[in-house]
C-alpha cells in the first residue's frame, strides 16, 4: 500500500534511530456524553523531522466524521472554528488541548476503542489506537 511505503522511506531516510517522522502522545478521546454526538479528542503530536508536517486530514473508522476545531471567545461566547490545515513545524510538538486547538468526533458509530488516521492529502502520517474514555470520568468534553 503505497501510503506505508512512504512512511517507510521517510523512516529510513531520517537515519539509523529510525524514529517516526510524526508522534502522537497523551491521546485522550472523550465517549460521547448522554444525548450528546460529539466526542472531542485532546493528544501532543511530535514532528520529529525536518521539514513541517502537514495534516490536512484526520479520519476513524468509529465516527462518521472528524474535524480539526479551534475553540476561540468571541464577544465573551465560547465559539469553535474548523482548521482545514493544521500545521506542526519542524521539531516541535504541537499540543491539542480544552480551550485549544482540538479534535471534533462526530456521530460514533460503535466500539469502546478510537483509531485515528492522520493524513497531508492522501499521505497516511500516522496511525494510533486508543481506549475511548468514559463518558463520567469527567465534566467536560
Ligand atoms: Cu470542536
Amino acid at each position: 500500500m503505497r501510503p506505508l511505503l512512504v512512511i517507510a522511506l521517510l523512516i529510513s531516510a531520517c537515519g539509523n534511530e529510525a524514529q517516526p517522522p510524526l508522534i502522537a502522545s497523551d491521546i485522550e478521546i472523550t465517549a460521547p456524553l448522554p444525548g450528546q454526538a460529539m466526542s472531542a479528542g485532546y493528544l501532543s503530536l511530535t514532528n520529529n523531522s525536518t521539514a513541517a508536517i502537514r495534516i490536512t486530514k484526520v479520519t476513524s473508522p468509529e465516527f462518521a466524521a472528524v474535524e480539526i476545531h479551534q475553540s476561540l471567545l468571541e464577544n465573551g461566547v465560547a465559539k469553535m472554528r474548523h482548521i482545514p490545515v493544521l500545521t506542526i513545524p519542524a521539531g516541535t510538538t504541537v499540543k491539542l488541548e480544552r480551550g485549544g486547538v482540538h479534535l471534533m468526533l462526530l456521530n460514533r458509530t460503535g466500539s469502546q476503542r478510537a483509531s485515528l488516521s492522520f493524513y497531508d492529502g492522501a499521505t497516511l502520517l500516522l496511525d494510533v489506537s486508543v481506549p475511548m474514555l468514559r463518558a463520567d470520568s469527567r465534566g467536560d468534553r
